[in-house]
């Protein structure tokens, strides 16, 4: 079902001073940045791996408000690993099993995601307390 991992997403408080960080470190490239008012990030997509089955990126996240997923975690929390985005070819098709399976789906249905993505979030809880995604790239992402 899996093709990849598409992203690790990783809560910051600010883009501004966590991206210098990542480019200098690795020399990654931002390729993408987007806001998404539904899910309440300012979010930046940088590459780390073009493959055959799609690309792997960091995302790095920052909240647009407090009370928000990523707000709530920087204030629990702190800076860190938020979530694991894996890549589907087909996102319906792969939330269908799960819903059969029983695993505890955040997202029943996709939302939008990063760059024309369809995404949907699996809770914690079900998954040894990671949050997970799914992510069906756009064509050519
Ligand atoms: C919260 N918890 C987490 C967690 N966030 N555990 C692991 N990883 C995380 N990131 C735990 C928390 O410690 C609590 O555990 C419990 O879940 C309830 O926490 P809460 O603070 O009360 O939070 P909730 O229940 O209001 O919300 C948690 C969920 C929420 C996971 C349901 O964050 C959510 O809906 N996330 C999906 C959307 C999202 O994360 N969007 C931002 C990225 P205890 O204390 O009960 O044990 S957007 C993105 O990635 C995009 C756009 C993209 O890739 O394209
Ligand atoms: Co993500």
């Amino acid at each position: 079902m899996l093709t990849r991992i598409d992203h690790v997403g990783i809560a910051v408080a600010s883009l501004t001073e966590a991206i210098p960080r990542y480019e200098e470190a690795f020399g990654l490239e931002v390729v993408h940045q987007e806001e998404n008012e539904r899910q309440g990030v300012r979010e930046a997509m940088l590459l780390v791996h073009s493959g055959k089955t799609g690309n792997s990126y960091v995302q790095l996240l920052e909240p647009l408000r407090e009370d928000s997923p990523i707000g709530k975690f920087l204030a629990k929390r702190g800076p860190g690993i938020h979530h694991i985005a894996y890549g589907v070819a087909d996102i319906d098709s792969a939330l269908a099993t799960l819903t059969m399976t029983g695993f505890d789906l955040v997202n029943k249905t996709p939302v939008h995601g990063t760059a024309g993505s369809r995404i949907a979030f699996i809770h914690p809880k079900g998954l040894g307390g990671v949050l997970t995604e799914l992510v069906e790239a756009a064509e050519g992402h």
